[in-house]
């Protein structure tokens, strides 16, 4: 899934990876607001945390305490909601 608006960076060179948004509904809001609001491209990967997917051997990987969201970008892996939301507006601004 991604957003209608995502090829506005990239038409701009800044941002040539899309993001990769592992979560659920709820659980992605606050950094979803902050994707939408920079226009930034992304991916969204649903982790069903009621069937405790955010538990599964993969998921571990990325987050070894088994909670959502987390945030790949180009390999680089970030988690805790109001870091992600950092981490992407300096990426934005270090850009601009
Ligand atoms: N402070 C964290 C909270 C992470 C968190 O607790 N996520 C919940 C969903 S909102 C979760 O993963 N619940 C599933 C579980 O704990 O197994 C953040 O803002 O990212």
């Amino acid at each position: 899934m991604s957003h209608p608006n995502n090829t506005s960076l990239d038409n701009h060179s800044i941002r040539k990876m899309v993001l990769k948004l592992y979560g659920s509904a709820m659980s992605t809001s606050r950094v979803l607001v902050t994707i939408l609001e920079k226009e930034l491209p992304y991916e969204l990967i649903f982790i069903d945390i009621a069937k405790g997917d955010q538990k599964s051997e993969s998921y571990l990987k990325l987050q070894p305490f088994g909670k959502v969201p987390v945030l790949e970008d180009d390999g680089f892996l970030i988690f805790e909601s109001r870091a992600i939301c950092k981490y992407l507006a300096r990426q934005v601004q270090g850009h601009q």
